[in-house]
């Protein structure tokens, strides 16, 4: 018996098999939950439908999710086909490639507002788009970085944006926390993922943050996958609002350990 046996769930933000969020459809998948998928665009269609039918989903919905029209279309599909959902997974997110080098006070106006409407502003309107047909007990999870926290090099706008995710995190986890509705976020060490490969110097700092973590391993997305089940899960049943790190323990270091063993 699965620990997500019977529960439906809408992940949002599958790309192709290295996305954040196909690890996590797995593990979904794997404890029993009911799967819906949405994906960015046509481009994407030939790589997201073979995955979906891997997990037997048969809700496979495309959402660019700067638009609210097509959120909330998703939303009413989601209902159609689901009635409730138990859990909704957003893996969003976008700079333009200008604002992720460089100095960070050359952010245009423009760019920090893409940033901010796709990686963030998106965990919102989906948040109240699906409201109406959140089961009590219901959990909603995005993905975030600690270049929120502190300073990652070339990371720039999109540390803003996260910084901005995980406070809206906190503030939708008190709106729902009331009709027992849970939000939070998971923060993942780095990823050789789609979105993280078209990043100048993501190879170094691929490696360095191996060799600065306490565990001395990268994380990958079943990593993912695995803290997703359990924030979705009754046994998460009094977190919310929290930025759950996946990280190998990264965040807590100070200083550089040189000791291998
Ligand atoms: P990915 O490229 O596989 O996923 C990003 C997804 O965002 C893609 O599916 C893309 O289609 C989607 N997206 C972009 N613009 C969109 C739009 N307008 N409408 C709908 N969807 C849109 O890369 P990933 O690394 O799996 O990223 C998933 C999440 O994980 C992101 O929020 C990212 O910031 C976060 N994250 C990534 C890493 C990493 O190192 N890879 C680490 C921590 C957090
Ligand atoms: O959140 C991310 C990825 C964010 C991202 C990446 C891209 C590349 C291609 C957002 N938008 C775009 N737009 C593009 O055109 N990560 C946590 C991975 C990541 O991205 C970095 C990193 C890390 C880690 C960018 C600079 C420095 C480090």
């Amino acid at each position: 018996m699965g620990l997500l046996e019977g529960k439906n769930a809408i992940v949002f933000g599958l790309a192709n098999d290295k996305s954040i969020a196909w690890g996590i459809t797995q593990a979904l998948h794997r404890e029993g939950a009911n799967i819906g998928i949405s994906y960015a665009g046509d481009m994407l269609e030939k790589r997201v439908k073979p995955l979906a039918a891997q997990v037997g989903a048969d809700f496979v919905e495309q959402c660019n999710v700067d638009s609210d029209e097509q959120i909330a279309a998703v939303a009413e599909k989601a209902k159609a086909h689901f009635g409730e959902i138990d859990i909704l997974v957003h893996s969003i997110g976008f700079a333009n490639k200008d604002e992720l080098q460089g100095y960070f006070y050359n952010t245009s106006r423009a760019g920090f507002h893409l940033a901010m409407d796709i990686s963030v502003y998106s965990f919102v309107g989906l948040a109240r788009a699906f409201e109406p047909i959140l089961r009590r007990g219901a959990s909603l999870l995005t993905l975030t970085y600690y270049g929120s926290v502190k300073v990652a090099p070339n990371y720039n706008m999109m540390g803003v944006a996260k910084a901005a995710l995980e406070a809206s995190t906190r503030y939708l986890a008190a709106d729902f926390g009331p009709r027992g509705v849970r939000v939070n976020a998971i923060s993942a060490g780095p990823i050789r993922t789609l979105a993280a490969m078209g990043v100048s110097g993501f190879r170094d700092m691929y490696k360095n943050y191996a060799d600065m973590a306490p565990m001395r391993e990268n994380v990958t997305i079943e990593d993912c996958g695995n803290a997703a089940v359990f924030l979705s899960s009754d046994w998460a049943a009094h977190t919310t609002g929290e930025v759950f790190y996946v990280d190998s323990g990264y965040n807590i270091m100070g200083v550089m350990d040189p000791r291998k063993e």
